[in-house]
């Protein structure tokens, strides 16, 4: 039978691109309303056994995403472009309010609660790994 042996060689690339990396609790807080730019979350870890350049990102829905790091420097907020982020075996990354985040920027269609964006991350060595975000409305005060 020829069909087994295609199918692997389909599925194989696959499962080797996730390998390694796990993605947590990824979430797109609902923006307001004709918010051109809104921030996604969520938690990277390496459990390969190599470092893991993150280079980039994609979000479906959105012209550009950039990886972005918030400061807050004697009450200045800041925020910088990152342009490339290692993770170390075993070490994790967490994309959280007031530190590194996704932005999500130019949207083609405004999401709303319950939407599902589709993050791909781009690693150094070519890698692409996707992962789904649900849009939630997050209360402010929770952070
Ligand atoms: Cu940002």
């Amino acid at each position: 039978m020829r069909l087994l042996p295609v199918l692997a060689m389909i599925i194989a690339p696959a499962a080797a691109m996730a390998e390694g990396v796990k993605i947590e609790d990824a979430m797109v807080p609902l923006a307001p309303p004709g918010m051109m730019a809104h921030a996604a979350y969520r938690k990277l870890t390496n459990a390969g056994d190599a470092t893991c350049q993150l280079i980039g990102v994609k979000a479906e829905g959105y012209k550009t995403a950039h990886l972005h790091q918030s400061a807050n420097a004697g009450g200045v907020a800041t925020i910088s472009v990152v342009d490339q982020i290692e993770i170390a075996p075993g070490q994790s990354v967490a994309f959280e309010h007031g530190g590194l985040h996704i932005m999500l920027m130019h949207p083609v269609d405004v999401a709303k609660e319950s939407d599902i964006v589709n993050l791909t991350l781009l690693f150094a060595d070519g890698e692409a790994l996707s992962t789904p975000a649900k849009v939630m409305h997050l209360h402010h005060d929770e952070s």
